[in-house]
């Protein structure tokens, strides 16, 4: 009978997206699976705007097809476009008009997404499908974006340390009473050890690929062949029952010593003590505010010590949350903030890999084996380098936001243009993150099996960074001499023999015109 073919008259069209993985997401509580239909859909668009890591690409699809299954187990009705499908529009807005098309829904609900260019998008829906747009706050977060605004204002410098005590206050999180835990806010200066390689290290938590993991991974390969970065092995958790393992293996095997080595690089070690949960969190498969009370429940029974206990908290509720502050607090501006006028192209060893230097070498390696660089990699390596080198912030951006399988631009954005060049002007940190070889040295062993001498200052085997770091002080003295926590490295450089700093100039000019820019990836 025709009328059996009909489909059921729906009230609302509700909008999933691939980072929105969370069963208490404010727009699925505020539908109704007896009234609303889910729509999740795999678009080119998404997987394209920069040419994303196929694992990240290969994590998102897959978790999005087993959330979907999860969604339609408890009772939704979800309408899921995969990347294949022959109808496939492309894009959120195309394939938003197609289900607005077949569906006739009342309105679209969606929660706030973490890009300023997809919510830009959303918010011209209402006057294209003359419909209205709910767009709901993403409760994810602990701190909205209204309140960041309204602790950011009047503020001279919005400094992170005192955001995280509002969150520390806010959470109750090691909290005594109004008091924090063992009565000091910060622990940061225990956690700055060195590591030595060792046989027993913790590795984070792999998982089988099942079958839905496997398809994508054969679509990914077929579709998305000319991107960076290696599709298999794929270990990745798909699930939030996996990712909820995976947390629990690094709260066992990892977390007691987070805290010592979180500054510490190895290049035997590619993940050293750090969760690897980011691409979990970021997606919703993970809740920062169960993550951190698991972390302090290890804590308060004495299963981890409490410079390893704040230093984890302080990077969620701290970092994270403040990072996403600043994003929406200064887009859309922010994305083209180069304070320091930095204009080389990003050269293609970002892409390759193929550098004498062995610090460099190693974290794009692992970025293309894994979509992961743990925090110091992204800061002191390659975001360092870029620094002193004056590479185009934006260019970095773009090469941030595509290879690491955690990245959007409500976190990548602020830690690139904010954290690692200083192209904000030192809106989120109070001073570039400038360092020479000597750095990496003490906090690593790549030195050791480097061709570099990371003790030269000049001449053609002298570590680049050294002569890159003496070159950058020397362009920007003006505003490093005004930064009280660099100023001394301007004084230092002004009292140079003459003939070292042209020295220093020559050998940063010969190593600058070694590099190529990329010509293989945008
Ligand atoms: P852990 O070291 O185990 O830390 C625990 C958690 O704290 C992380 O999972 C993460 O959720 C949070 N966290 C720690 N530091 C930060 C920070 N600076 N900002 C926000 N959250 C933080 N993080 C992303 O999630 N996505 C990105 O796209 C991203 N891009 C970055 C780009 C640059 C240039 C830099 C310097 C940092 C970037 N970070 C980014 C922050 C940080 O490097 C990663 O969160 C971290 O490496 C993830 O690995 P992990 O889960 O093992 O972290
Ligand atoms: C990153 C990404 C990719 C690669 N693909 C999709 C997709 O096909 N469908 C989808 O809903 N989301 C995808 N995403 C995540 C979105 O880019 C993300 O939701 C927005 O950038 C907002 O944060
Ligand atoms: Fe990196 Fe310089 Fe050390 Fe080589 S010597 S690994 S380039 S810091």
């Amino acid at each position: 009978m025709p009328q059996n073919h009909t489909p059921r008259a729906i009230r609302n069209l509700v909008l999933v997206l691939g980072d929105q993985l969370t069963p208490t997401l404010s727009s699925l509580k505020a539908a109704d699976p007896a009234l609303d239909i889910v729509l999740m859909c795999e678009v080119a668009e998404e997987a394209t705007y920069v040419r994303h890591h196929k694992k990240k690409i290969v994590l998102l699809f897959s978790a999005m097809r087993h959330f979907a299954a999860e969604l339609e187990n408890a009772g939704w009705r979800v309408e899921y476009t995969r990347l294949d499908d022959p109808q496939n529009a492309g894009s959120f807005s195309g394939e938003i008009e197609r289900k607005v098309n077949a569906h006739k829904p009342q309105r679209i609900v969606v929660t706030e997404p973490g890009e300023w260019r997809v919510l830009d998008g959303i918010r011209g829906w209402g006057a294209q499908f003359n419909l209205p747009v709910d767009i709901l706050p993403d409760s994810r977060f602990i701190c909205s974006r209204e309140t960041f605004a309204r602790w950011a204002q009047g503020r001279k410098q919005l400094r992170m340390e005192y955001f995280y005590r509002d969150m520390r206050r806010q959470t109750g999180l090691l909290m005594d009473g109004t008091e924090p835990t063992g009565g000091i806010w910060n622990l940061d200066h225990d956690n700055r050890k060195p590591a030595k390689s060792d046989l027993f290290m913790p590795q984070p938590a792999h998982f089988q690929q099942d079958r839905i993991t496997r398809d994508v991974v054969a679509l990914v390969k077929h579709h998305f062949a000319g991107h960076f970065g290696d599709a298999e092995p794929f270990w990745f958790a798909v699930t939030r029952t996996d990712a909820e393992a995976a947390f629990d293996h690094f709260l066992d095997a990892a977390l007691p010593r987070f805290g010592d080595y979180q500054d510490a690089m190895l290049a035997n070690q590619r993940f050293l003590f750090h969760s690897v949960i980011s691409m979990y969190l970021n997606c919703g498969l993970l809740d920062p505010l169960a993550v951190c009370r698991k972390v302090e429940g290890a804590f308060r029974s004495g299963r981890v010590p409490l410079n390893a206990a704040e230093g984890y908290i302080r990077q969620v509720i701290g970092w994270r949350e403040y990072v996403r502050g600043i994003y929406w607090l200064k887009m859309p501006e922010y994305a083209v903030s180069n304070a320091l006028g930095h204009s080389r192209p990003l050269p293609d060893f970002y892409w390759t890999g193929e550098t004498e230097m062995a610090c460099i070498a190693a974290a794009v390696i692992q970025t293309k084996e894994d979509a992961y660089a743990h925090h110091i990699q992204r800061l002191m390596v390659t975001g360092n380098f870029a620094l002193l080198a004056g590479i185009s912030p934006h260019a970095l951006h773009e090469w941030y936001l595509a290879v690491y399988a955690d990245a959007y631009e409500w976190v990548e954005l602020p830690n690139t243009i904010g954290m690692s060049q200083f192209a904000d002007g030192g809106v989120l940190a109070s001073k570039p993150y400038a360092a020479s070889g000597a750095y990496i040295n003490r906090m690593s062993d790549y030195c050791n099996g480097c061709g570099y001498d990371v003790k030269a200052r000049t001449g053609p085997r002298a570590c680049p960074f050294n002569s890159l770091y003496w070159d950058f002080i020397a362009r920007h003295a003006a505003v490093i001499k005004s930064n009280p926590r660099m100023a001394q490295m301007v004084r230092t450089y002004d009292k140079f023999a003459d003939d070292e700093k042209v020295r220093i100039r020559a050998s940063a000019a010969s190593f600058l015109a070694t590099l190529k820019p990329s010509d293989v990836w945008p």
